[in-house]
């Protein structure tokens, strides 16, 4: 149950928006009020995604209460903003547990409830599901409606565009509602804007858009129900204002019919407009502008700090800082990107609208011009970084682990197969915590290794991640990788300066006779720990920290052979094809017939969402779990040698 000390008058009331639709369109702008201080209360005890969520409160109200759902189908953008639709579809009173282990997700996730039509957490693909799923309506012959809700960010991913193309060709009943609040990028230096901003804020001064606005409207007021003759009417009055420009037209080439824009912050207006186009044919863009952050001054003032928050003071809007955090790997990265940029004019830094979330941002400050944010965009910042590795810049392109998925084709067919050299800085490699499967960073290992002439590293700690990131910028003969965990550094000594690293050579930290321990990365300190354990149970376990997982030590492989019949590898990223499997290919190509391998990761199935502890411990990826894998593993070694009678 929730703790909240609120008695709200109707909110209380509210389990689901059926509820919401019994009351008189009077009350909502209490709701709102209402919805808006459960937020804010909740979400300072327990952290989440934030000031998306307070931009969208009259917008779910409204959307709620003007359509049948869940007959009629919202499909949001992302998710991050969906909060208040959580509160209203069934789960307000779990709201405390929002991305803690076994607790709500904080996106939309199908088998979490009947509303959230379509699972998200990455941006942009609410347009093309809301066109799949408009589509598979009318094979059915069935007539409930589709509404798909897309911030201004999203809008900057490709895909958007595409399912809109489609959209209008397909000519479906579909509304989209662009939720614009003019903050596209997570960056709290200057956020990147959409491009067709200034389109807008331009077209939306002039005074014949104005005249032409209110014409339009009112005839849609007068024939909502007639929605073909509107239609036909409003092509009429367009035709003979053609010659000016209107905000909507870049959607109505596209294919849809645009209103807007409208103040998203105007429960009744919003209502009022959504009452309006239900029942209009084709496809609609309802443009709606909204402030990040509304209704809580530090969250409307710090849009970018308080997009993802965790437990703060609702006075302030400050989290407690623990007086002890080390520096996270995101600063550690984005200081030593400066300092290489400093040295090589050569260098430039490229986000896909995570500055902050990269560590970019310091680099925007110092250097902006040498800094690109290209917006939701990962597939356009590889080849856009593609092409500037063919006029020999050294692009060095920040993307989350999971959001680079996206763009695997562009790493294929734009930088691996010409050979150029961009280098790839994987952020969130690992599982992530609260985020969840969308964003766990579980494949990355994989899905670079398996491509042509790519090299990948994964630093132990904060000394390699400075030395990986040198030895990548410096290296010239293709495209080479790095990724690292989402969290703090270790805290040991680094270096000034930059040491280059010999591609492909691993390091032996400790010996030991019994087993080797293979590990890269996140988890080469936790199986340093694992043999700690291991060695007051008298089990010699060497580790090694192989750094490449492409290409791999086979030397190194080849001598421990010579000594060690037991292997274990640790990673964390899914197994299959994975860095256990490049150790596999490794003894395979050696030709080695007399070594037992136990891979150990990732499971295949997708992680959910806990805090990273919690789900390394689950998973047997800290210490001690790595420390029973290999006890497990020699044990079962043992047992088979020395075959067990059994009575039949
Ligand atoms: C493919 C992808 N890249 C990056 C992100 C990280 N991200 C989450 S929300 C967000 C900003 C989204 O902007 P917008 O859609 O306008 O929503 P707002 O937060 O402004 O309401 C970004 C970049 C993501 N979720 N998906």
């Amino acid at each position: 149950m929730n703790d909240s000390h609120f008695n709200f008058e109707f909110l209380d009331k509210i389990d689901y928006p059926e509820d919401l639709r019994k009351l008189g369109l009077k009350d909502l702008r209490t709701v709102c009020a209402e919805v808006r201080e459960f937020l804010i209360d909740t979400l300072s005890k327990t952290g989440g995604h934030f000031g998306a969520g307070l931009g969208t409160v009259e917008l779910t109200v409204a959307l709620h209460y003007a359509f049948l759902t869940p007959r009629d189908k919202l499909i949001w953008d992302t998710g991050h903003q969906a909060y208040p639709h959580k509160i209203l579809t069934g789960r307000k009173n779990r709201m405390n547990t929002i991305r803690q282990l076994n607790g709500l997700s904080g996106f939309l996730k199908r088998t979490e409830s009947e509303y959230d039509v379509f699972g998200a957490g990455h941006a942009s693909t609410a347009i093309s599901a809301a066109l799949g799923i408009a589509t598979a309506r009318d094979f059915n012959g069935e007539d409930y409606k589709v509404v798909a809700i897309v911030g201004d960010g999203s809008l900057t991913g490709g895909m958007a565009y595409e399912a809109m193309n489609n959209a209008g060709l397909l000519k479906k009943d579909l509304i989209v509602v662009l939720n614009d609040n003019e903050m596209v990028s997570l960056s709290s230096v200057r956020p990147t804007l959409w491009s067709l901003h200034s389109y807008f804020s331009e077209a939306l001064t002039h005074p014949s858009y104005n005249k032409f606005k209110t014409n339009v409207w009112e005839l849609t007021g007068k024939l909502d129900v007639f929605g073909d003759r509107l239609r036909s009417v409003a092509q009429k009055v367009e035709r003979g204002v053609k010659a000016i420009v209107t905000p909507g037209m870049l959607f109505e080439a596209l294919g849809f019919r645009y209103f807007g824009p409208f103040n998203g912050h105007n429960v009744f207006k919003l209502v009022e407009i959504f009452q309006h186009v239900r029942d209009l044919k084709g496809p609609i863009l309802i443009h709606v502008r909204t402030m990040k952050g509304k209704g809580y001054a530090p969250a409307e003032k710090e849009a970018t700090r308080l997009h993802g928050v965790t437990p703060f003071d609702k006075i302030t809007g400050i989290s407690p800082k623990k007086s002890d955090e080390l520096p996270a790997y995101t600063k550690v990265f984005g200081e030593a990107l400066v300092e290489i940029c400093r040295q090589n004019p050569k260098v430039v830094g490229i986000t896909a609208a995570m500055p902050d979330g990269t560590g970019l941002t310091l680099l925007h400050t110092e250097m902006p011009e040498r800094f690109f944010d290209v917006g939701i965009a990962e597939q356009h910042a590889v080849t856009f970084a593609a092409g500037m590795a063919t006029e020999g810049y050294v692009p060095v392109t920040a993307i989350y682990s999971t959001f680079l998925q996206r763009a695997f084709d562009q790493v294929v067919h734009d930088c691996a197969i010409q050979k150029l050299h961009v280098v790839f800085v994987l952020d969130r490699g690992g599982l992530v915590g609260g985020d969840g499967p969308t964003h766990h960073g579980a494949l990355d290992l994989s899905y670079l290794r398996c491509v042509q002439g790519m090299v990948v590293m994964a630093p132990k700690d904060e000394q390699e991640l400075r030395d990986m990131l040198y030895t990548a910028v410096e290296y010239k003969d293709g495209p080479i990788a790095l990724r690292y965990p989402r969290g703090n550094s270790l805290g040991v000594d680094v270096r000034p300066g930059f040491r280059k690293l010999e591609i492909g050579r691993g390091v032996t930290l400790r010996g030991g006779k019994n087993v080797a321990v293979l590990a890269v990365g996140n988890v080469v300190p936790y199986a340093l720990e694992a043999a700690e354990i291991l060695a007051a149970e008298g089990i010699e376990a060497e580790v090694v920290n192989m750094r490449f997982v492409k290409p791999i030590d086979d030397e190194l492989i080849r001598l421990l052979a010579l000594r060690i019949d037991a292997i274990v590898t640790v990673e964390d990223n899914v197994i299959q094809g994975g860095f256990g499997s490049g150790i596999l290919e490794s003894i395979s190509k050696l030709g080695l017939s007399n070594i037992a391998v136990k891979l150990h990761g990732l499971p295949d199935d997708f992680v959910d969402h806990g805090t990273p502890n919690e789900l390394y411990r689950m998973l047997k990826l800290d210490a001690e779990g790595i420390a029973d894998v290999v006890r497990e593993f020699l044990l079962s070694r043992r047992n088979a040698a020395t075959p067990q009678l059994t009575s039949s």
